[in-house]
């Protein structure tokens, strides 16, 4: 039981298929304590049973990271029902819809400001106000894509903010070290959920990166889970400040594999061995 004794908190379930569902079910797995949260009363019914399942029906608090005052609401519930904590989950990023098509120049200032602040400040405010409250050798987590750091078609604005998350864990990581907390990122391959359902042709990301992938085939929630699971375990006590990919491989990759027709033309297929 490698969560034994770990208390949590895990924000970004939005459903079964959320990341931060496996996350939280890998941990629970090990043995960790949870709690969850929900971003308004449209998902608060949606997640009972969710809290229900993870062991934690009692700990399922809102939070709307757009909200400071939630954010303190939260902290205050986690200090009454579990004293400290020793891990944070941040599943969460939000773009307006005019920053995931179209012309990346187009993109109004405010829905810049919205993307940045919901997907990014709210790392580094949850960080903070969860300090006083957190053990020394706790971790945090968050989510990240790898069209933070190359050019991704219409993942746009999101991009950016994910180049900006990135960042932040690395300056986090620093600043928390002192605490003993650690700061790390998963960069996930596409996996079809709620949030993916607003980037633009996602059904084509995921036969791509299944095609051009060195394990040849898409991730799932539960890999994604067991590797946060390991971030936030004492495994890995020594590891701060990384990028960790859970991506199949897929970013390592120079230059697409292609296959060639019988006339010798590059030709792309989409089903993984046969690409
Ligand atoms: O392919 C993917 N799905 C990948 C996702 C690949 C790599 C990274 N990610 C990242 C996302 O960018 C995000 O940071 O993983 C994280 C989780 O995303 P998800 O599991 O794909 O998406 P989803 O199940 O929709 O959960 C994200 C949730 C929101 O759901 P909706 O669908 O309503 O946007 O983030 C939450 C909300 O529950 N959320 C907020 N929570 C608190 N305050 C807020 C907010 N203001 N806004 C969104």
């Amino acid at each position: 039981m490698l969560m034994k004794g770990k208390r949590g908190v895990v924000l970004g379930i939005a459903n079964k298929k959320s990341i931060a569902y496996g996350i939280a079910k890998a941990c629970q797995e090990q043995g960790a304590e949870l709690a969850i949260t929900y971003l308004n009363e449209r998902f608060e019914k949606k997640l009972a049973p969710i809290a229900e399942d993870l062991g934690c029906a009692g700990r399922l608090y809102p939070c709307d990271v757009s909200k400071p005052e939630e954010i303190l609401a939260l902290r205050e519930a986690l200090e009454r029902d579990f004293g400290r904590i020793d891990f944070i989950v941040h599943s969460i990023a939000f773009a307006p819809k005019e920053g995931l098509s179209g012309r990346f120049s187009d993109v109004s200032k405010e829905a810049f400001n919205v993307a940045m602040e919901i997907s990014v400040y709210s790392l580094v405010e949850l960080s903070r106000e969860m300090l006083p409250i957190m053990n020394a050798g706790g971790a945090i987590l968050t989510l990240s894509y790898y069209g933070g750091v190359k050019y991704i078609p219409n993942y746009n604005l999101m991009g950016v903010a994910k180049a900006a998350l990135e960042s932040s864990v690395k300056y986090l990581a620093e600043d928390l070290g002192r605490d003993g907390i650690r700061v790390n990122a998963i960069s996930a391959g596409p996996i079809k959920t709620l949030a993916a359902a607003g980037i633009g042709d996602f059904s084509f990301m995921l036969k791509w990166n299944a095609a051009h992938s060195p394990l040849r085939r898409n991730i799932t929630i539960e890999e994604v889970g067991n590797s946060g699971m390991y971030l936030l375990s004492d495994l890995s006590s020594a590891v701060t400040g990384e990028i960790h990919y859970v991506d199949g491989g897929y970013n390592i990759m120079g230059m697409p594999a292609v296959i060639f027709d019988k006339e010798g033309k590059p030709h792309i297929a989409w089903n993984g061995e046969d690409r």
